[in-house]
C-alpha cells in the first residue's frame, strides 16, 4: 500500500510518537517500565555502557561510516535511531562575496592604519562582508522509530557501545525473553544495519516509521520498504537545491510483514535485520546532479544479498583495520567496572585512569566514524546532528574547530581520515582563488573564518568574526603536517600547489605598517577577540604573523624538495624577513597584537589563545628552542586561565603538554572530563554539543606520552604522577615513525621505534638523548637508560 504522508502530517506524527516513548518510558504510572536487575559490564573495556535508556540527545550513541551517521537511544517502548547523511545541508551552490569589497578595502586599511578601529569595523560591516552574511547550515535527515509492544517490567537492561568493533547493542529481558538489538554504519555496504533477536522463537513484534522536519514525504512502496523522498530548505536566500531519499527495507525471519499506512509492521518474528541506506544529490560543492534514488536503491540492493552474519563481518573487519592501530593502557581500577555516565561524574573524585584511555580510543573512534576517504570533513558536530539549524551552523569554523578536528589525525594513526580535508582545502582553492580575486584583486587563494558544503570563503557572520583571512592559509599547513607525518613525493605533489597558491595571496596583500618595518595582514583580527579599541579589526595580529611565517617556510620547504620555482622561493623568504617576530610584551606576557595591548583587552579570559598557535600547534616557539618566548606563553596561558568550555580547554591542555606540565595537563584533562564539558555519552560540551573538544582532547593524551615537533621524539615527556604504569602502541611520530612504549613506576622501560621506509631517529627521554637508526620495515627498541 502506498500513502503519501505530508511533511506537516509526518511532523506531527513524529512529535506524537516521540511523546508517547517518552510518556511510556518516563512517565510514572500506567505506562512506567520498572528496570530491574542491574546487567555486568561488558567484557571489551573499550566500551560506553548505561543502564537507562537515552532520554537526551547526549545520551544516545553514535554509530558512522564517514558519510551516513545515526545515534541510538536504545529505549525498551521504542527505538529512536536519528539519521544524519554528510551532504545534507541547506542551500545549493553560491558565491557570497560582496561585491563592494574589493573599493572599500583601501579604505578600510588606512582606516585601521589610522588607529580609527571602530570605523573601520563600521566600514567592513557595511561594504565587506559576504552576502548573504551566513553561511548555509548542516541538516538532519530525520528519524526512523520503532515501536515495540508494552512491557512492564524490563530485567538486566544494558545499552552500549563497543569502540572496537563499532557496533551499538541494547540488550534487555522482557517476561524471560532476551532481547538483543545491534545497530550499525557499515563503510563497506553503505547502509545503516539493524539486527533484532530474541532468545525465543516468535518474539519479535514491531512498527518502523520514518519521520521528519524536512520538505519530505514517507511511503511505504512495499509490504516491507519505507520511503523518504524530500528536498533540502534555503537559507539566507540561497533556495535549496538537493533531493534527498532515505530508503529503508525489513528482513524478517519467520513471522508475518505487513505495511500498514506509512510503517511497516513485524509481527511473531525470530529475528529481523532493517537495513536503511541515504543520499543526496550532491556531487560536489558546484554540482548537485546526482540521483539519490539510484543510490540508495543501489546500496539497499548489493547489501540484501548479504546475510547479516556477512555485512557484520565485513564491517567489524573494515573498522578495525583502522581502530587497532593503536592500543592504550594508562592502567584500570575498579572504577572501570561502572556505567560510563557515573565515571564521567565522579571522575574528579576517585582515580580512573582508564576513563581517559576511553576518551583517547571514543576520539579515534568519531574520527573513523564521522571522516573516511571520499566522505565530508567532520565538521562541528561531526556527522551527529538532529536539527535543521544546529549551532553556528553545524558547519566548519576554521579559526581552530576544523583544525582541531584533525589534530589526532596523525599522531594516533589514523592519516586517511584526514582524506575529506586535503580534498576540502583543494576545493577551497578554487573557490577561495575567486574570492582573493574578486575581493583583494590578488593571485593564490583566501578563506575566512568559515566555510560550508558549498565551500564559501568571503568574510561572514560581522567584522569582528569574519574579517580575518587566514584560515584558509592554517588549512593549508595541516596538509603540510600530513606530509611531515609521512614524507611521501606523492602526497608533497598534492599539497604544494595548495600552500603556493595560499602563500601568494599574501605575498600580493601584505602591506607595509606605518612604521615602515614590518609587513602585516591588514585589516584582520587576532580570531573573535576584541582589542582595547572597541574593535577585533586590526593590522597584524600576531597569530596571523606566526601562520603566515610557517606558510612561506613550509612552500620555501615544498618548492625546494621538488626543485621548482626559485623565484617565488626568493620572494617568500625576503617577505618572511619582514614579519613582525614574536614579542614578550610588559606583563612577561607573549603579545597578541602589534603593539602591546593585551592588559587592557576587556575579555582577559577569553576562550581563544589565537597567538598561542605558534607553541601548538605550530613549533616556532619551543621549550628549549626559545625559551623566553615559551615562558611569556606559559605566562599568558596563567592570565586566560585553564577553564573554558570544551575546545577551548582541549588547546589549553594541549598548551600544557607542549610545556610539559604534567600535573597541570592533568589537572585540565580532569576538568574536560567533568559532566559539565562531557554528556553522558562522552560528547564534549561546548554548550551544547560540539566534537572538537573531543578531538582536541584525543591528540593531547598523545602530546602527553610523546611529542615529534622539535627534530626530536621524546617520551613521556608529560607524565602524570595519575598514569604510573602503562603502555602504549602504534602512536606515529614524524618523519614516518610507529612509536610503542611502555613505563612503570613513571619511568620508561622501553620504547620500539617502526619504520616503512626505514630512517634515523633521534630519541629523547627525560635528559638524555639517543639516536636509533631503523631499517626499512624493521624495529629497533631502547630502554631509555645512558
Ligand atoms: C568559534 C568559537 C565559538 C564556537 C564557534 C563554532 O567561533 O569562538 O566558541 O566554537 O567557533
Amino acid at each position: 500500500m502506498i500513502l503519501a504522508v505530508t511533511r506537516q502530517a509526518a511532523f506531527r506524527a513524529h512529535q506524537v510518537f516521540v511523546l508517547c516513548l517518552a510518556g511510556i518510558l518516563h512517565a510514572p504510572g500506567l505506562f512506567a517500565i520498572d528496570f530491574t536487575g542491574e546487567a555486568a559490564p561488558p567484557e571489551q573495556a573499550f566500551t560506553l555502557w548505561y543502564r537507562r535508556p537515552a532520554e537526551q540527545w547526549t545520551e544516545a550513541l553514535p554509530v558512522g561510516n564517514g558519510r551516513l551517521g545515526a545515534m541510538v537511544f536504545g529505549g525498551v517502548a521504542g527505538e529512536r535511531l536519528q539519521i544524519n547523511e554528510d551532504t545534507l545541508w541547506a542551500g545549493g551552490p553560491y558565491d557570497p562575496v560582496n561585491p563592494g569589497a574589493r573599493a572599500a578595502l583601501p579604505q578600510v586599511r588606512q582606516l585601521v592604519f589610522q588607529g580609527r578601529y571602530k570605523e573601520a569595523d563600521q566600514l567592513v560591516s557595511a561594504a565587506v562582508m559576504a552576502r548573504p552574511l551566513k553561511q548555509m547550515p548542516y541538516q538532519t535527515v530525520g528519524d526512523v522509530l520503532i515501536a515495540f509492544p508494552e512491557a512492564a517490567s524490563v530485567e538486566g537492561y544494558r545499552r552500549e557501545l563497543d569502540l572496537d568493533t563499532a557496533v551499538a547493542r541494547t540488550s534487555y529481558t522482557v517476561a524471560a525473553t532476551r532481547f538483543v538489538r545491534e545497530v550499525f554504519v557499515s563503510p563497506v555496504h553503505q547502509v545503516l544495519v539493524v539486527r533484532l533477536t530474541a532468545d525465543r522463537p516468535r518474539q519479535i513484534a514491531f512498527t518502523v516509521t520514518m519521520a521528519t522536519a524536512q520538505q519530505a514525504t514517507v511511503t511505504a512502496p512495499e509490504r516491507d520498504t519505507l520511503l523518504m523522498s524530500g528536498v533540502n530548505t534555503g537559507y539566507m536566500g540561497v533556495p535549496g537545491a538537493l533531493r534527498f531519499q532515505a530508503r529503508l527495507r525489513v528482513f524478517a525471519e519467520g513471522g508475518e510483514v505487513s505495511a500498514l499506512g506509512a510503517s511497516v509492521n513485524v509481527q511473531r518474528a525470530d529475528a529481523v535485520t532493517i537495513l536503511v541506506a541515504a543520499a543526496t544529490s550532491y556531487r560536489s560543492y558546484d554540482d548537485v546532479s546526482g540521483d539519490p534514488a539510484a543510490l540508495v536503491a543501489a546500496a539497499l540492493e548489493t547489501a540484501a544479498r548479504r546475510p547479516f552474519e556477512d555485512l557484520r563481518a565485513a564491517h567489524v573487519a573494515e573498522h578495525q583495520r583502522l581502530f587497532r592501530r593503536v592500543a592504550l593502557d594508562l592502567g584500570t581500577t575498579d572504577a572501570a567496572r561502572r556505567p560510563t555516565d557515573e565515571r564521567i561524574r565522579d571522575f574528579a573524585r576517585a582515580p580512573d585512569p582508564q576513563l581517559a584511555a576511553l576518551y583517547f580510543q571514543f576520539g579515534r573512534y568519531l574520527l573513523v566514524s564521522s571522516s573516511r576517504p571520499g566522505t565530508q570533513p567532520a565538521n562541528l558536530q561531526g556527522i551527529w546532528n538532529d536539527k535543521l539549524d544546529p549551532p553556528w551552523g553545524g558547519k566548519y569554523t576554521i579559526n581552530i574547530n576544523t583544525q582541531m578536528n584533525y589534530w589526532p589525525a596523525e599522531v594516533a594513526n589514523l592519516a586517511e581520515c584526514a582524506e575529506p580535508l586535503l580534498r576540502l582545502v583543494r576545493e577551497l582553492s578554487v573557490t577561495g582563488a575567486r574570492t582573493a580575486q574578486s575581493m583583494y584583486g590578488a593571485r593564490g587563494w583566501t578563506a575566512h573564518h568559515n566555510t560550508d558544503l558549498w565551500r564559501a570563503s568571503a568574510p561572514i557572520d560581522g567584522p569582528a568574526w569574519g574579517m580575518w583571512p587566514t584560515g584558509g592559509a592554517w588549512l593549508a599547513l595541516q596538509l603540510w603536517e600530513h606530509y611531515e607525518y609521512a614524507p611521501d613525493p606523492e602526497v608533497l605533489a598534492q599539497v604544494y600547489p595548495l600552500l603556493k597558491g595560499a602563500a601568494l595571496f599574501f605575498l600580493d596583500t601584505l602591506v607595509v605598517e606605518p612604521t615602515g618595518r614590518w609587513l602585516v595582514t591588514n585589516p584582520s583580527l587576532s580570531p573573535e577577540n576584541q582589542h582595547p579599541f572597541g574593535a577585533a579589526v586590526c593590522a597584524g595580529p600576531t597569530m596571523d604573523a606566526q601562520i603566515v611565517r610557517d606558510l612561506f617556510s613550509s612552500t620555501i620547504r615544498g618548492a625546494t624538495l621538488l626543485g621548482v620555482d626559485g623565484d617565488l622561493r626568493a620572494r617568500l623568504a625576503a617577505a618572511r624577513s619582514r614579519l613582525p617576530p614574536n614579542r614578550i610584551g610588559a606583563q612577561g606576557q607573549l603579545q597578541e597584537w602589534l603593539e602591546d595591548w593585551d592588559a587592557q583587552a576587556p575579555e582577559q579570559q577569553h576562550r581563544h589563545v589565537s597567538h598561542l598557535y605558534g607553541f601548538f600547534p605550530s613549533s616556532q616557539i619551543t621549550l628549549r628552542g626559545t625559551p623566553e618566548l615559551a615562558a611569556a606563553v606559559r605566562k599568558t596561558l596563567e592570565t586566560r586561565g585553564d577553564l573554558s568550555t570544551g575546545w577551548a580547554i582541549a588547546w589549553r591542555l594541549n598548551l600544557w603538554a607542549r610545556l610539559q606540565d604534567a600535573e597541570r595537563a592533568y589537572r585540565i584533562l580532569s576538568a574536560l572530563l567533568q559532566p559539565t564539558r562531557t554528556y553522558p555519552n562522552m560528547f564534549d560540551a561546548h554548550p551544547p554539543f560540539q566534537i572538537d573538544g573531543n578531538f582536541g582532547g584525543t591528540r593531547a593524551i598523545a602530546e602527553m606520552l610523546m611529542q615529534s615537533h622539535t627534530g626530536e621524539i621524546e617520551l613521556l615527556p608529560a607524565l602524570p604522577s595519575a598514569w604510573p604504569t602503562g603502555s602504549v602502541r602504534g602512536l606515529r611520530a614524524r618523519g614516518g615513525f610507529e612509536v610503542d612504549l611502555a613505563w612503570t613506576a613513571g619511568r620508561l622501560e622501553k620504547v620500539t621505534l617502526r619504520s616503512a621506509a626505514g630512517g634515523r631517529a633521534r630519541l629523547r627521554y627525560a635528559d638524555r638523548t639517543r639516536e636509533l637508526v631503523v631499517a626499512p620495515g624493521r624495529e629497533t627498541a631502547w630502554d631509555g637508560r645512558p
